[in-house]
């Protein structure tokens, strides 16, 4: 078994989607480990998302990420990180596979509803960010 980070952001907390995203992520085989839910600020965010730094959408998407509450969670599943990139979809919710979070859930490109790791090396840095070590150990 592996883990992952996936956030439900803010445009899928507000609209209240999350329970469904949730039950979306535990039918398709996942395992919640970890869960908060959290507001993050501009500098949290900005070091999130450090390697989108200098990319045009960067502004937009730490505007995004702290305009409400958020969701991150471990996931655990065998091949986490590239399971949850099957279940969630293509970034722009238009070019996402048919029964995908985001093709379900999201609303545009940068209003996508759920970030997921893209490596098992970024899943321990991005679970690193929002939980303790404490909780770490139990996982
Ligand atoms: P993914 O979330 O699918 O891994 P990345 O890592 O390329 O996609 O982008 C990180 C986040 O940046 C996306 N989830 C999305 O919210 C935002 N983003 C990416 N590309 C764009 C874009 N062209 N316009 C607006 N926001 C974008």
């Amino acid at each position: 078994m592996s883990h992952t980070l996936a956030i439900i952001k803010p445009d899928a907390v507000g609209a209240g989607k999350a329970g469904a995203i949730l039950a979306h992520l535990e039918h398709a085989g996942f395992k919640v480990r970890a869960l908060r839910l959290t507001t993050m600020d501009a500098k949290q965010a900005g070091a999130f998302y450090a390697v989108h730094e200098g990319r045009p959408f960067y502004a937009e998407l730490v505007e995004f990420m702290t305009s409400g509450p958020v969701m991150p969670m471990v996931l655990e599943a065998d091949g986490a990180v590239a399971k949850l990139r099957d279940t969630i979809g293509a970034t722009d919710p238009a070019e996402a596979a048919d029964g995908t979070v985001r093709k379900l859930f999201a609303e545009s490109k940068g209003r996508n509803a759920i970030h997921a790791s893209d490596s098992d090396e970024n899943a321990a840095i991005e679970i690193g960010f929002f939980f303790s070590a404490h909780e770490r150990l139990r996982l």
